[in-house]
């Protein structure tokens, strides 16, 4: 069991194993990761006849207590003449992310894939009867982004046997057991057989799974697909790599491969009163918050019924990728830096190079760093294409860059400590 206070959610830990494993290299190396939760709950988008319902907006059902006969009249509606595959991609590619993951089911269990298991599909009951997977699949490979699935495994609120509707159904009469061999296991099947090669799948809410159960799930995505990873919200501490909660970034580094999954306002699904965006700044300090720790940044858009990814969301992706594009070489690929703790500074590292992450510049740009524990032979600003050196002077516990007498960089200036 992991304490209360971790950030890690409980069950979502990495398998020791797994620490070395080169099958997560692609994935140490991206960082940067577009969530994206689409699904029948974009219609309401956060109010039910007439009524707000508090929470985030995919949990519409639950929370309202929709009844199953109600909630699947929605796909009658749902068809989003504005989804095109090509620009949500190209979104993600434009703001530097390098996976993207989508919701195939959530736990409303309408699954936005052609499912041979039900009708209960974005093809087979509603008008818009494309298949949008099929086509992001296409477009990711045409555009060099992987492609992964999000799979809600344990809860569905609309299947008689998942975990989590009892006010249609009776939780303890539900063949559980049978709903993840008979339902779940197939369509982890289809999943990875009809739409090539898929980067990882994104398991969630890992309660009621026992280890058997959890362990099966690998092991089926790892037959079909060897090189797929698995999230550690798969259950029981048996997944690729860790989870932490939702939103939270650990406040110290973590020797493990972990990922932080998080909203660009404060629900997943989209709700039409959440307005409450995170600026570009607050996104590129997060994103690199969590590098220097060692962790991945998987940040949600939560696009409309229409198929539209909401405007303030597509701007902050945006401006993140105008700062990746200069900066990126001191995210990617890198490893936690020397320093760590310090409110005004994040590191970041490669070899022979420390990124020195300058959140609060120091009035008349004198960076004093102390804690390198390496010797430094020179520094230059990462966003000057021409490295002209900055002046390095020792101190007795450090040293002390002269940088430029304001801040060149408005989210973040690297300097580049080169050691
Ligand atoms: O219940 C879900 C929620 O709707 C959303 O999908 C998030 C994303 O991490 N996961 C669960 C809560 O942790």
């Amino acid at each position: 069991m992991l304490p209360d206070d971790s950030p890690i959610r409980q069950g979502s830990g990495q398998r020791t194993d797994a620490r070395k494993d080169p099958r997560l290299d692609w994935w140490r190396e991206a960082k940067f990761g577009m969530f994206i939760h689409w699904g029948l709950y974009a219609i309401p988008a956060g109010e039910w006849k007439g009524e707000k319902i508090p929470g985030i907006g995919e949990w519409i059902m639950l929370r309202a207590r929709i009844p199953v006969a109600e909630y699947e009249q929605l796909a009658k509606q749902f068809n989003p003449v504005h989804f095109n595959a090509a620009e949500w991609v190209s979104v993600a590619k434009r703001a530097g992310q390098k996976y993207l993951v989508i919701t195939s089911k959530h736990h409303d269990g309408f699954c936005m894939f052609d499912s041979k298991y039900t009708n209960y599909d974005i093809v087979d009951a509603t008008p818009f009867g494309r298949d949008p997977l099929r086509e992001l699949a296409a477009e990711c490979q045409k555009q060099g982004i992987r492609l992964c699935f999000y799979y809600s495994q344990t809860q569905d609120w609309h299947h008689p046997n998942g975990d989590g509707n009892d006010w249609d159904y009776v939780e303890e009469t539900k063949d559980f057991d049978g709903y993840i061999e008979n339902y779940v296991k197939p369509q982890v099947r289809e999943l990875l057989t009809n739409y090539g090669p898929i980067g990882l799948i994104w398991f969630d809410t890992p309660k009621r799974i026992t280890e058997a159960q959890s362990r099966s799930l690998v092991d089926l995505v790892h037959e079909i697909q060897p090189a797929c990873l698995v999230n550690g919200r798969v259950g029981n501490h048996i997944g690729d790599y860790a989870s932490t909660r939702d939103n939270v970034i650990p406040a110290d580094l973590l020797d493990l491969d972990w990922e932080t999954p998080a909203t660009i306002n404060h629900t997943w699904g989209y709700k039409k009163d959440d307005e409450d965006w995170k600026s570009p700044t607050e996104l590129i300090q997060k994103l690199v918050d969590i590098t220097s720790k060692g962790g991945n940044y998987l940040l949600n858009v939560g696009p409309t019924a229409e198929g539209i990814i909401p405007q303030p969301s597509v701007d902050r992706l945006l401006a993140m990728g105008e700062w990746l594009a200069v900066n990126g070489e001191a995210v990617y690929g890198t490893r936690p830096g020397p320093i760590q703790g310090q409110e005004w500074c994040r590191t970041t590292t490669k070899p022979g190079k420390i990124y020195l992450h300058v959140f609060d510049w120091p009035t008349g740009g004198q960076l004093r760093v102390a804690g390198l524990g390496q010797k430094v032979s020179g520094a230059y600003l990462l966003a000057d294409s021409s490295k002209t050196p900055l002046l390095v002077s020792s101190t007795p516990d450090g040293i002390v860059v002269a940088g430029p007498s304001s801040a060149p960089d408005a989210h973040d200036s690297v300097v580049v400590l080169t050691v």
